[in-house]
């Protein structure tokens, strides 16, 4: 492989010259994942909406590179639960993860196999380091969109069916205005 350069956009994550199109992420992709799936269902029937998307600037999977990109999630709720990615461990359980928030605001919500939960709120400048072994998910309980690049382990991989079948432990909500930590109804 040659050394390279790409353009990116540190506000918006874009990568505008267009070398790498972003994967979208809706609600009718994640409906399940959601505590409220009235919610989710009516948000689908009036346009099913980008939750959030992504582009991996580079992952050719090897051991040895480097993936890297940005993730952008948008404002907004289902019922009263911040829109959110999908989460995920990592396949090679032990592989780490940086992330740095680019604009808006937003949490990342962590959990190891054991049951440790961690919630950090990152800001624009400011970096976020995930250890291996904790599942991560980004929450926007901004009003921006929450703009993060990240760079991780090409060889990482990306085990989703965990969290599919059971959900976080801890789910992100809002009440009187403010966004506050629960536990799972469904965990
Ligand atoms: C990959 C890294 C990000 C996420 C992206 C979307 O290890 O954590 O690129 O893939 O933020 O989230 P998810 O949970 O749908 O992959
Ligand atoms: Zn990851």
């Amino acid at each position: 492989m040659k050394p390279y350069t790409i353009d990116f956009d540190l506000l918006t994550g874009i990568c505008k010259s267009g070398k790498v199109q972003p994967v979208q992420r809706r609600v009718s992709q994640m409906k399940m994942q959601f505590a409220d799936p009235e919610a989710a269902q009516k948000a689908i029937d009036s346009g099913d909406p980008v939750l959030y998307e992504f582009s991996t600037l580079l992952n050719d999977e090897k051991k040895g590179t480097l993936a890297f990109g940005s993730t952008i999630i948008y404002p907004g709720k289902i019922g009263d639960e911040y829109y959110m990615t999908k989460g995920h461990f990592h396949t090679i359980l032990d592989s780490a993860e940086v992330y740095y928030c680019l604009s808006g605001k937003g949490f990342m919500m962590m959990e190891t196999p054991e049951g440790d939960v961690d919630l950090q709120e990152v800001h624009p400048g400011e970096a976020l380091y995930v250890p291996g072994r904790w599942a991560h998910r980004s929450i926007n309980h901004g009003t921006e969109p929450f703009v993060m690049l990240f760079v991780y382990p090409g060889d990482s991989g990306h085990d989703y069916g965990t969290i599919e079948t059971k959900g976080y432990r801890k789910l992100v909500v809002e009440r009187d205005g403010k966004p506050v930590m629960i536990d799972n109804p469904k965990w």
